[in-house]
């Protein structure tokens, strides 16, 4: 199939010079889409000197930092509009590794879409302290109860999606920002009766650059499920 990997980017520039080629060396047939908000410090302008050394590296820049969530949107549509057949998303900050794309992208022909997983057998995350541990296993836990599927990992942001999934899903009407969009576009998929796979990963935390998460986000992703549920768009 041909695929697209798409990765957010704010304020990068030493993560993704390292990303890229490491994705290009786990799968070589994959084309590459850099979603950056203009990032101050010059993410952008890495991109770009990357793409002359790798020319199926794309940069899709954008205006101003408007959310994970956005990007994401921007970068999916703009892989379907050029007709990539899967769409695998994937964080800049290497939390997510290269070494596991291999699994994701080959597992999708099988299924509408696969998640990278952190809670089954297999999966794993690296030097996380109890009460991070305890965090992520109870969102989850959280969302399972109340939209009554059974993903173990539903706010894992690395997961693969056929092209055809996103349109079914329908990215106009998805409306969360953080990590609650992971737990949106899931249960979309899973309402139209589609079939997923959760697929083990090794999720390993940033070492270079700094987080965006906030509170902000967790909260959104607390209320959210609620409105999912009750099927508010
Ligand atoms: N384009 C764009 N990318 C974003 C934005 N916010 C976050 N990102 C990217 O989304 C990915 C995930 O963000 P992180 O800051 O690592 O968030 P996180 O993984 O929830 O938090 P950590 O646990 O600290 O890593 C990274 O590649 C970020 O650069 C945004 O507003 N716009
Ligand atoms: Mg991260």
């Amino acid at each position: 199939m041909k695929t697209l990997v798409v990765i957010p980017t704010y304020n990068e520039r030493e993560n993704i010079a390292a990303l890229v080629p490491d994705v290009f060396a786990a799968t070589p047939n994959v084309e590459v889409l850099v979603v950056d908000d203009n990032s101050p410090d010059g993410t952008g302008d890495v991109v770009r000197s990357l793409q002359n050394h790798f020319p199926h590296v794309h940069l899709l820049s954008r205006k101003g930092k408007e959310g994970l969530g956005k990007a994401y949107i921007a970068g999916f549509k703009w892989g379907l509009e050029k007709g990539y057949e899967a769409i695998v998303q994937m964080d800049a900050d290497f939390s997510h590794r290269p070494e596991d794309l291999k699994a994701l992208v080959s597992a999708l022909p099988e299924y509408d879409f696969v998640m990278g997983s952190r809670w089954v057998s297999g999966g794993e995350t690296v030097n996380w302290g109890l009460g991070r541990k305890f965090i992520s296993r109870g969102g989850s836990f959280y969302a399972r109860q109340i939209l009554r599927f059974p993903v173990r990992d539903w706010t894992g942001g690395f997961n693969g999606w056929k092209a055809e999934t996103l349109r079914k899903i329908g990215l106009d009407s998805v409306r969360s920002e953080g990590y609650s969009f992971q737990i949106e576009l899931k249960y979309r998929a899973l309402k139209l009766g589609l079939h997923g796979k959760e697929v083990p990963i090794i999720f390993e935390d940033r070492i270079v650059g700094q987080s965006k998460m906030s509170s902000r986000i967790v909260i959104e992703a607390l209320y959210r499920v609620w409105g999912l549920r009750g099927g508010v768009s």
